[in-house]
């Protein structure tokens, strides 16, 4: 008779994994040699790791990344992808009305194509980083349309071909589910978010149209109002491809436990899902504890997408804490991403590839 075989949870499998990233981490902490001593096979990158899955793993890149050589070997050779922290933005891109600078842009996409790897724009519309001329300027509902239309147009056109996804509209409601008191809301009504999806289509068919936003990584009143719209939005023939999760997550309040399952909900209306932002973040100072805990939650964050079969990829918000957004938000907070300021990787970064199968 055989022995009953111990059930195999994918959580436990998560955390064998990371165990043994752990592990490694700490030897490599401790100074010991853990690679064999002849030369192996080089290790394969978390992008082609993903890439097995039919996923893609990247990284967001922004001005001061490109006068940095280290950094940039990395970013080419680690990521299958990339998206531009703020040069796609309105303020980049369009800094005098009608007249429209793409150099920061193209110099990510010229990377990107270059590595072989893809690029999600980001974004057309955010009621943030919008230039002067725009917030400052007073506008009829007739003449905000046609700004809107002709700023979205020419940016997607722009880059027709060459942008897989664009998150066109950019965290439209408030943490309460109901719409965020942009100018475009407040000039414009709600419709404005179908306009701008129908206009970004017509210039480049072949492009995902996602909605993007924080705080929607599990099941409650922000999400609920995106999972109600996209179901509208779907019902009356309105071209929306994608959900972007943001995922910018923080220790002191917990792991989304729902995660998955929110997901699923939205792959249910017939649109992918993809993690467009994350980075996890803590409070300063990082110890081994807390870096451990943050392993273990950007693997569950990777599983989970792994697990829905129309979440197609995850971006961290930067690969490196040298260029993370956050502690010039949040001053006594940090350590959020998978490599250290000094490029090297760290725990979240091992077991995050653990779970891609490296
Ligand atoms: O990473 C971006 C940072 O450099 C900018 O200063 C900041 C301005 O608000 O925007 C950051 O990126 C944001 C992204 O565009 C949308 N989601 C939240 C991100 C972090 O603030």
């Amino acid at each position: 008779m055989s022995t009953p075989r111990k059930r195999t949870t994918s959580r436990t499998r998560t955390a064998t994994r990371i165990l043994t990233a752990l592990s490694a981490t700490a030897c490599l902490a401790a100074g010991l040699a853990v690679a064999p001593a002849t030369a192996g096979p080089r290790p394969a990158p978390l992008g082609d790791l993903a890439k097995k899955h039919h996923r893609y793993f990247g990284s967001a890149v922004d001005g001061p990344g490109f006068a940095d050589p280290a950094y940039l070997k990395l970013l080419g050779s680690e990521f299958g992808q990339l998206t531009p922290a703020n040069a796609m933005k309105w303020y980049a891109t369009e800094p005098e009305r009608g007249v429209f600078d793409f150099t920061a842009a193209d110099q990510v996409v010229s990377f990107a194509r270059a590595h072989h790897q893809k690029v999600r724009g980001h974004t057309l519309l955010w009621h943030n980083q919008l230039p002067a001329w725009l917030t400052e300027g007073t506008w009829t509902a007739g003449e905000l349309r046609a700004v809107l239309k002709n700023h979205i147009q020419t940016v997607v056109r722009h880059h027709k071909g060459r942008i897989m996804h664009w998150d066109v509209v950019n965290e439209a409601f408030e943490e309460d589910g109901t719409y965020r008191e942009s100018l475009f809301y407040k000039t414009l009504g709600p419709g404005y978010i179908a306009d701008a999806l129908r206009w970004a289509h017509e210039a480049d068919p072949h492009a995902k149209l996602y909605l993007n936003d924080y705080n929607v990584d599990g099941i409650g009143p922000k999400s609920d109002a995106y999972h109600r719209l996209i179901k509208q939005l779907k019902a009356d023939g309105v071209p929306v491809d994608g959900f972007g999760i943001q995922g910018h997550l923080a220790l002191q309040y917990g792991f989304p436990a729902d995660v998955r399952q929110n997901m699923q909900r939205f792959a249910d209306l017939g649109v992918e899902v993809a993690v467009t932002e994350l980075d996890i973040r803590m409070r300063l100072p990082a110890t081994p504890e807390k870096l451990a805990t943050q392993a273990t939650w950007y693997a569950d964050y990777v599983e989970a997408c792994l697990a829905v079969e129309k979440c197609v990829g995850v971006t961290v918000w930067d690969y490196t804490d040298k260029y993370s957004w956050i502690p010039g938000v949040f001053p006594d907070e940090g350590a959020a991403l998978p490599y250290d300021e000094h490029l090297r990787p760290k725990p979240a970064y091992h077991a995050a590839k653990a779970v891609l199968g490296g």
